[in-house]
Parts: structure tokens; sequence; C-alpha cells
């Protein structure tokens, strides 16, 4: 099962899942809480979310933490990502908090502007192992926001590399995956680690 009540990244989890055979259901369809993140990593809280789900179920639970860390905000706002966007989940309010503060810090050359996304995903079995591995993706923060596709801070990222954000790009160009590549966003390069360690070959 995937442990996410985030529609965005179950839609990029299933997809990424879909070429080993794996089908899964979530977390949101089996009508389960969302435990508290109280870790002071992405690890530690895909470690609650997995292992949480995994003894709600009884089944193998995977998980992903993620967010955006932006260097001239000393990481903000990392693994606080999803809560800037607040309880309406309004993440063009996220995304022009940080520009308001970019812009107070006179961030406004690209230089200046550099962030990465971090995806750590832990795999929670029944017997209690768990297997855990994180990747990122660096990139710098576009203004105006820019493309409708992804989710969350998708439109302000501009990968290292690429003239698009991943708001303008499709989920199977966001993952950058064979044939079209060896795995760009943060989520992709970090299931790239994953399926290694516990899934057949694609
Ligand atoms: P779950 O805990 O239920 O999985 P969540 O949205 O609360 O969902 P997180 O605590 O991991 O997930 O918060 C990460 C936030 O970082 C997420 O809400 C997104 O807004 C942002 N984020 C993570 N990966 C992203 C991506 O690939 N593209 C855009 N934003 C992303």
């Amino acid at each position: 099962m995937i442990a996410t009540h985030n529609p965005g990244k179950l839609a990029e989890m299933r997809e990424l899942l879909a070429p080993h055979g794996v089908e899964a259901v979530s977390a949101g369809e089996l009508g389960l809480a969302e435990p508290e993140e109280t870790g002071d990593s992405f690890r530690a809280n895909a470690g609650i979310k997995a292992i949480a789900a995994a003894k709600a179920t009884g089944l193998p639970a995977f998980a992903d933490d993620s967010g955006l860390v932006v260097d001239a905000l000393d990481g903000a706002p990392g693994i606080h990502s999803a809560r800037w966007a607040g309880e309406g989940k309004d993440f063009m309010a996220a995304m022009t908090r940080i520009e308001r503060l970019l812009q107070e810090r006179g961030a406004t050359a690209p230089e200046h502007r550099k962030a990465h996304f971090v995806s750590a995903l832990c795999v929670a079995w029944p017997d209690d192992h768990l297997e855990e591995v994180e990747a990122r993706v660096d990139g710098t923060l576009a203004w105006p926001p820019r493309g409708t596709a992804g989710f969350g801070y998708d439109p302000a990222f501009l990968p290292d590399g690429y003239t698009r954000t991943f708001g303008e790009m499709s989920s199977i160009e966001k993952h950058g995956l064979p044939p079209l590549g060896l795995g760009l966003s943060h989520r992709a390069r970090a299931f790239v680690k994953l399926a290694e360690i516990c899934l057949e070959p694609r």
C-alpha cells in the first residue's frame, strides 16, 4: 500500500511502481488516519508514515516524505513544505511567501535562488524491517511560477540543465526514467535506489 494522502504524490508513486508490476491501494482509499509527522528529518517522517500504515493494514507500506529546500532561506521550508501551504493546501500562497522572503534578501539573480527537492522513501514490511533511501534534484526558483502540471511547488522549480519548470513537464518527463533518462525528479531518483533493493527489474 502507498502511505500518502497527497493525490499528486500518489499518482507519481503509482506510475513509478507500475512497470514493476506492483499495484497498490492508498492510505486515503483505505480511510487511514494521517499520523503526526513529528520527526526532524525527511527520513524520520517517511518512516513514521510507512510504519503506521504497515501496522494498521498488515501490508507492506511505501511512504514518501519530501520537500523543497531553499538555500537562501537556510533550508526552509524543508520538512515543513506541506505546512507552508496551510490547511487549504494553497501552494500559490506558499510559493508567494518564498518569493517575498527571497526579495527581502535581495535574492533576484539565479545564483542566489538555488533550491533542491528531497525525497525520502521508506518501505515498512509487516515483519518490521525497513528499506530507506533518499535522493535530491538541484535547481533554481523561477518567478512567476510556470505551468499547470504536477503539484505543490512544481511550477516554481526549474531543474538544473532544463529551461522548463516541473510544472511545465509531463509526469513522464519529470520522472526522467528510461528510455528518456536515468531519473530526474527527487522521487524518481530515490525510487531507482529503492527498486534496486527490493523490486524485480523493469
Ligand atoms: P503525505 O504526508 O500524506 O504523503 P504531504 O503532502 O503532507 O502528504 P509531505 O509531508 O512529504 O507530504 O510534504 C511534502 C510537500 O512538499 C508536499 O505537500 C509538496 O507540496 C512538496 N513537494 C514534495 N514533492 C514535490 C514535488 O515532486 N513537486 C512539488 N512539490 C513537492
